[in-house]
């Protein structure tokens, strides 16, 4: 049977461009279809009606949500190349750990600093920074999260780096100055065909949230 996949994905979403690039790196033909996620399509509030968020994969008519379940999906579905969990039950293990860890960690104080002003906006650079620091003590002196390439954790977070333009010019703040390793290794990500065709142009993230800040009134 004909494979048949389509990705429900929002284009600045950290979420949905996990899914673009797990995608690309397995090699997977897919349809894109783009949300308007102030106006929802019928279509993702049936495929995801709990969550009602995008990224959704929709293999042969069936949906898969939560990026993180939808990468590890992808691993096992297309698994005759470019696995993105190492092969041991323990390093599995650790790789998920980190996988939750930035879920759990990063969104909110990224939130923060663009989408709030003062003590707030200060908190969540902080936070963020704190973070990355712990992130690379986890990277030590490997290419990649996942060593010698990218692997799931490298997935989870490249997204977060396409918008470091974005904080870091909100924010008035250099994140190379507190992590370097952490710049030098979004750097190497980006040499990936498959990162570097489903990132967008960090400069254009930025004048989006711009417009989204002064919808909010925050500028
Ligand atoms: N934990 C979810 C987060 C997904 C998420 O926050 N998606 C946002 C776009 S970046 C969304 O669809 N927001 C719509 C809404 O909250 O109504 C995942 O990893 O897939």
């Amino acid at each position: 049977m004909a494979e048949e996949v389509k990705l429900l994905d929002f284009w600045p979403s950290m979420f949905g461009m996990r899914v673009r690039i797990a995608l690309a790196q397995k090699g997977v033909a897919y349809e894109y279809i783009e949300e308007d996620l102030r106006n929802k399509s019928p279509l993702l509030l049936q495929m995801n009606p709990i969550h009602k968020k995008i990224p959704v994969l929709i293999h042969n008519g069936k949906p898969i949500c939560e990026s993180s379940i939808i990468v590890q999906y992808i691993d096992e579905v297309w698994n005759d190349k470019a696995p993105l969990l190492p092969s041991h039950p323990y390093d599995r293990a650790q790789a998920r750990f980190w996988v939750d860890f930035i879920d759990k960690k990063l969104y909110d104080p990224t939130r923060k600093i663009w989408a709030t002003k003062g003590e707030e906006h200060e908190a969540g650079k902080k936070e963020m920074i704190e973070i990355l620091k712990q992130l690379e003590q986890v990277l030590g002196e490997k290419d990649y999260f996942g060593g010698e390439s990218m692997g799931i954790i490298d997935i989870a977070l490249i997204g977060f780096y396409s918008w470091f333009y974005t904080y870091e010019t909100i924010g008035k703040f250099s994140i190379e100055a507190e992590c370097p390793k952490i710049i030098s290794w979004g750097k190497r990500c980006l040499q990936n065909e498959s990162v570097a065709k489903s990132l967008p142009d960090s400069r254009k993230i930025y004048d989006f949230v711009v417009q989204v800040q002064k919808a909010m009134g925050i500028i």
